[in-house]
């Protein structure tokens, strides 16, 4: 059993101690599973998880979207997960305004059917997507990463969603390709932040192709076991966990393959600040501030400590090869 040991000393009990006897129950014939071998790496994550009490519930706001735990290595960190209510909250959506509290009080207005995505560009199979044939073109998957904003703030979420590699796959990308640009909702009915010229509308976004390609790239369509609520980029977004959250574009209608490096809404904006890669590396600072540590969300107070940032956003081990032989100051 695991039993962690307080700061002060004190044992807290034991997880049997404090936990209704139905979940009790679930948990062990999950144990016994994963002590058979039956279960793999990520589902013994789970179960540690759920038996320190960290399993984030369903919050009953809006739609469930079933997902089975992803089994990607990396796809589920064991960190404390924000609060449903922090994560739809305080949000970076240009689009309903530069508050944090803007997109949570305006992103009502977003009109989320019918969707549909266009995929073209340098590929064999240029397609538009209807979103409900996107949300049924893989298995969906529940995986807890990290996202972390430029501005020196982290949460822990818990996204739904496949690989976008599922749909890459599906519209062939030609040799030629090796970028994909990502193109967001611009619609002046409906979104009051069009009319700031903060960035350059439509908000636009892009990966290397091998980036895009990478498992742990996700195509995201809920989070809490729930469809996106419109504030986090209903009724799809990306999610780059190893990058920063702006790299993430929300609400997307586009996705192009190209040869050459797609210009991004934030280069524009202020080249000098926001390059193309956009890794989250402690060691390169931010032109007017410092990215060594992070402020987790939640964790509240005025005395409450900074966290150290980790290179790739804790990603390294499944990422780091992407980047070898690159002067990561250089190509920030
Ligand atoms: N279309 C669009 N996507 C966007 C943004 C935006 O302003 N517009 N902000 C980005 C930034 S800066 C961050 S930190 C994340 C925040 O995602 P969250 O609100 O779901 O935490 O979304 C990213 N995606
Ligand atoms: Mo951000």
């Amino acid at each position: 059993m695991l039993i962690r040991t307080g700061r002060d000393g004190f044992q807290h009990p034991l997880a049997s101690e404090i936990t209704p006897p139905a979940v009790y129950e679930s948990r062990r014939r999950l144990m016994r599973l994963w002590a058979a071998g039956a279960a793999g790496a990520a589902l013994a994550g789970w179960a540690q998880r759920e038996a320190l009490g960290q399993q984030a519930p369903r919050p009953g706001k809006l739609a469930p979207l079933p997902a089975a735990t992803s089994q990607i290595p990396g796809a589920v960190t064991m960190e404390k997960v924000t609060d449903y209510q922090d994560a739809t909250s305080y949000n970076n959506f240009y689009e309903f305004g530069t508050d944090k509290s803007d997109p949570a009080a305006q992103a009502h207005r977003l009109v989320t059917r019918p969707w549909s995505v266009e995929v073209d560009g340098l590929v064999r199979k240029p397609a538009r997507f209807g979103i409900e044939d996107l949300l049924a073109l893989a298995p969906q998957e529940e995986r807890v990463y990290r996202l972390r904003c430029v501005e020196g703030w982290s949460m822990v979420i818990p996204w739904v969603g496949y690989s976008l590699s599922r749909l890459i796959d599906r519209v062939e990308p030609l040799g030629s390709a090796k970028y994909v640009e990502f193109v967001t909702q611009a619609d002046p009915k409906t979104m009051p932040g069009l009319r700031s010229s903060v960035l350059e509308w439509p908000y636009v976004e892009g990966l290397r192709l091998d980036e895009a390609r990478h498992p742990l790239t996700l195509l995201a369509f809920g989070m809490y076991g729930e469809v996106l609520p419109n504030q986090n980029g209903a009724p799809l977004r990306l999610v780059v966990p190893w990058k920063y959250g702006f790299k993430s574009g929300k609400s997307l209608v586009r996705i192009r393959f190209t040869e050459t490096e797609p210009r991004t809404a934030w280069h524009k904006a202020a080249p000098a600040e926001y390059g193309f890669y956009s890794n989250v590396n402690p060691a390169v600072d931010h032109p007017r501030w410092s990215q060594a540590t992070e402020r987790r969300i939640g964790e509240g107070g005025l005395f409450a400590k900074r966290r150290k940032t980790l290179m790739f956003n804790g990603y390294e081990a499944q990422v780091g090869q992407l980047y070898a032989g690159m002067d990561l100051r250089k190509q920030f």
